[in-house]
């Protein structure tokens, strides 16, 4: 009985190994990496937000690279230039401010990473310096706003503005829409205005200001960019004595738990839903675009606006 070459048995045991070892390869497609810088956890709508970002990355089996900003455009920079330097597949991220992001996004364009834009807007010269964004519409939100204050006031209100952060696009956008509404309605016209930076504390101290100035029992409504401001003006209100939600009539944007909670306890009148749960929408568009494919130039977010006269049937159903 002839045996085997050793060195044919040795070839042949090699080959079955690599084989074995590159399907093995084969089956487990290499992990996405992607890097997302967030702004902070300003408010309850960014919280809901990173939430439904990480559960969606984990649910994915995404490796999600998470850096938090506190709210400053440096920090997000510097969260940039870090997935850069990791080397990541996709970069998302969610622009404190407007302008000041050219030069980061063409050292990532200059390093192949393709960029998508959650929630807010960026202004860039070169529109390729991001391949999507995917957010509300700003402007609609405000729109809605200032016409549904219209609608409740019968057109009449001495109104005081709580702005977002000086320079994002919702601060921009909310402000534009809601002057657009009060455009339409000559009886209605804003008298203060200050930022309270989407804060619940900026937004209570800011109110308290409006609410000492020689001119504050004027005010018969309020406009806030969202619910935290809102529920911090509410406080102030109170603490001066008056009735939120009477004596103040309150409009606000996002649509948290706690607007639906105030509106019920009638403190609150109308919240204009900005739904932060974008997860699978925004890991759609990455994976899409990590894969090369064609994807929209802007994916819109669905909401709709809420007062109190629907408050306690909705409150059971709200997920943020
Ligand atoms: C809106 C988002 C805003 C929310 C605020 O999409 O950017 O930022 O309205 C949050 O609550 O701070």
């Amino acid at each position: 009985m002839h045996s085997i070459p050793r060195r044919l048995l040795s070839l042949v045991t090699s080959a079955l190994a690599l084989a074995a070892t590159s399907a093995l390869f084969a089956q487990t497609p290499k992990k996405l990496v992607v890097g997302f810088s967030q702004i902070g956890a300003e408010s309850g709508w960014r919280t809901a937000n990173t939430d439904s970002i990480k559960a969606e990355a984990a649910k994915r089996g995404i490796d999600l690279k998470f850096a938090d900003a506190q709210q400053k455009q440096e920090n997000q920079i510097k969260a940039l230039r870090s997935f850069i330097a990791q080397g990541v597949d996709v970069i998302a991220f969610s622009p404190v401010v407007e302008t000041g992001w050219e030069p980061v996004l063409r050292e990532i364009k200059a390093a192949g990473i393709p960029v998508v834009l959650s929630d807010r807007a960026v202004k860039v010269s070169d529109p390729s310096l991001f391949v999507t964004i995917i957010g509300s519409d700003f402007v609609e939100e405000g729109r809605r706003a200032g016409e549904w204050l219209a609608r409740k006031t019968g057109g009449k209100a001495v109104i005081a503005e709580l702005v977002g952060t000086p320079g994002s696009a919702p601060a921009i956008d909310r402000k534009k829409g809601f002057e657009e509404a009060l455009a339409k309605n000559p009886g209605m016209k804003i008298v203060k205005s200050q930022s309270g930076n989407f804060t619940r504390a900026e937004g209570k101290q800011v109110m308290e200001a409006f609410l000492k100035a020689p001119d504050a029992k004027d005010i018969t409504a309020l406009f806030a960019h969202n619910d935290d401001m809102a529920l911090g003006a509410i406080q102030a209100i109170e603490e001066a004595g008056l009735k939120p939600g009477k004596d103040i009539v309150i409009v606000s944007i996002d649509g948290v738990k706690g607007a639906f909670e105030a509106m019920v306890a009638g403190k609150l009148n109308c919240t204009v839903e900005c739904n932060p749960q974008i997860g699978p929408q925004l890991f759609d568009l990455i994976e899409k675009v990590a894969a090369g494919q064609k994807v929209p130039a802007r994916v819109a977010v669905k909401e709709g606006v809420f007062d109190e006269t629907q408050a306690a049937a909705e409150l059971p159903h709200r997920t943020y």
